[in-house]
Parts: C-alpha cells; sequence; structure tokens
C-alpha cells in the first residue's frame, strides 16, 4: 500500500508536467466542433435483437435511450441526441463526427430503428449517440457491442 502511496502522484505529476509542455495553445481548439455535453447516467442500448441471439434477415434493430432524448441532427436541444450504429466495425473515434459508410449510420430525422438486411454468419451491432453535429457528446454515450448470428 505504502509503495502504491508513493508511485501514483509522482506518475501523476510526470503526466502534468508533460501535458504543460507539450499541450497545443488554445487556439487550436476553437476550430473544433462545439461539443455537446450528455446529462449524468445516461445510457444508449439495443433493445432487440439481444446479444447472442439467433436471428433471419432482415433484423430489424430497436434502440433505446435512457436519460436523454432523441433530436434530429441540427437541431440545438440540451440533453438529446441522435442514433448512430456501428455493423461489423470497432467504436469509432469518439473526438470526431461519426463516419457515414456502410458500417457507420445515421439517424439524423431521429429514428429509433432500423430494419438492416445482414448476410448469414456472425455481425457486431453497437450504437453510438451524436450531438446535432453528428459528433459524440463530451462524456461518449455508446451502447455495448452486441454480436448477433444471422441464419
Ligand atoms: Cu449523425
Amino acid at each position: 500500500m505504502r509503495a502504491l502511496r508513493s508511485t501514483i502522484p509522482v506518475a501523476a505529476t510526470i503526466s502534468l508536467f508533460a501535458l504543460g509542455a507539450w499541450a497545443p495553445p488554445a487556439a487550436a481548439d476553437q476550430h473544433e466542433l462545439p461539443r455537446a455535453e450528455a446529462p449524468e447516467g445516461a445510457e444508449v442500448y439495443i433493445i432487440s435483437p439481444k446479444d447472442g441471439a439467433t436471428v433471419e434477415s432482415p433484423v430489424t434493430v430497436v434502440f433505446g435511450l435512457r436519460g436523454m432524448g432523441v433530436a434530429p441532427a441540427g437541431v440545438d436541444l440540451p440533453n438529446t441526441g441522435h442514433h448512430h450504429i456501428v455493423i461489423d466495425a470497432p467504436t469509432p473515434d469518439l473526438d470526431k463526427p461519426i463516419p457515414t459508410d456502410d458500417h457507420h449510420k445515421h439517424f439524423g430525422g431521429g429514428q429509433t430503428e432500423v430494419t438492416l438486411e445482414l448476410s448469414p454468419g456472425q455481425h457486431t451491432l453497437q450504437l453510438v449517440l451524436g450531438d446535432r453535429n453528428h459528433v459524440p457528446h463530451k462524456n461518449a454515450v455508446v451502447s455495448q457491442a452486441i454480436t448477433i448470428t444471422v441464419k
């Protein structure tokens, strides 16, 4: 315990110095899009299918959101966001706008479900909430990734 207590402050001090020395000037941040904040305890989750389920294509995925509201992209309302689904890809960079491609779909109209045509075999699905600029919130609201098998 003693050894741990003395090591942690030293490590913290070093990293603070490193941050101070290498942090970019504040002006650099101003080019970034303003980031929305999510309320404490907000959660996004896949209502169905369930993790581990075997299903037939097309697959209807139902999105759940707790502790905040759904608003279309472009709408500036506090404590809201819109859904994105990540299909067969890792969690995207949570500090950048969510990509738009075959693996990342946006529901900028405020939709809360999607029906996907998926090939037979295993697939992973994950939800990421984005703000009005399609950027994850500062304290990103991201679901657990689930794995399903399509017959
Ligand atoms: Cu989006």
